[in-house]
């Protein structure tokens, strides 16, 4: 009876491994989302954990507008057009500036902790 108890509790453990390392990592990814309205970044500013990723959408009627990264050799998304969205996911720590390519007067910044 007691091998039997020891052996239920050594399997369940890692029967369950799985779905517990599944539903963490559901858990801790996040998506943050900026909406892209009245030439503005909304919010302007995020901050996320390493891992985590930044949905950009352009919620505008009639204007396209991007995200581009000046201090990443200009790494820059496609042109949104109104309902389109651009995803990047940050691993690396750091502040990540943003501004709009066409209208560069459109600013944000990404805060990516640890
Ligand atoms: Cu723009």
């Amino acid at each position: 009876m007691l091998s039997a108890v020891i052996a239920f509790c050594r399997w369940r453990p890692v029967k369950r491994a799985p779905l517990l390392l599944a539903l963490f990592s559901l858990a801790a990814l996040a998506e943050v989302e900026v909406r892209i309205v009245d030439y503005r970044f909304t919010p302007p500013s995020v901050s996320i954990k390493a891992g985590d990723s930044v949905r950009w959408i352009n919620g505008e009627k009639r204007t396209s507008h991007s995200v581009l990264f000046p201090d990443e050799n200009g790494l820059e998304s496609e042109r949104l057009f109104p309902g389109e969205a651009y995803v990047r996911r940050f691993d690396q720590p750091g502040r990540y500036p943003y501004r709009c390519g066409p209208h560069e007067e459109m600013k944000g910044e990404v805060i990516v902790g640890e």
